[in-house]
């Protein structure tokens, strides 16, 4: 009988990041689309240090918040948190990672990661954004 239960030879180890704050339409989208390339979905979220770091301001809900509900998420197989955004090549290699998708927002942006995995750009959701959210809430 049978019994090896690994993933199939073509099967991708797909990888990718974000922040998911306020978690949308937009973000579940593009998990499912990167799951549906096949194979195992892996997902980098970005810390809140990262966030004060890059954005100047910290996410609307906090690392651990937003780790869980990505986590939750029935096309995520395993999360971790991004602690830089310099470190993609170091998160590629400890994740086994062959297939790295980002949205189109960041379209080029990955393009040296080439030699190590291959780069998908997946065209955003239309319209919806955390930051968007944030404007409709403040001004209800
Ligand atoms: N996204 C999308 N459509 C939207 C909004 C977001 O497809 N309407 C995608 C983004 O392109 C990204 C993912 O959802 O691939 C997460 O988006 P953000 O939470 O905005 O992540 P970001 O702050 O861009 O990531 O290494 C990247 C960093 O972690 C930052």
């Amino acid at each position: 009988m049978n019994t090896d239960v690994r993933q199939p030879e073509h099967s991708k180890n797909i990888i990718t990041f974000g922040t998911f704050d306020v978690f949308h339409v937009g973000h579940l989208n593009i998990l499912r689309r990167a799951k549906s390339l096949g194979g195992r979905l892996v997902v980098g979220v970005s810390s809140d240090a990262l966030n004060y770091r890059k954005k100047g301001r910290y996410p609307i809900y906090n690392e651990q918040d937003r780790l869980a509900i990505v986590a939750g998420i029935k096309y995520v197989d395993d999360v971790f948190i991004e602690y830089s955004l310099e470190l993609k090549s170091r998160y590629i290699q400890q994740h086994a990672a062959d297939t790295l998708v980002m949205g189109n927002d960041w379209q080029g942006k990955f393009d040296e990661l080439a030699s190590l995995v291959e780069v998908i750009y997946l065209p955003r959701t239309p319209v919806i954004s955390t930051t968007s959210i944030i404007d409709v809430i403040k001004n209800f």
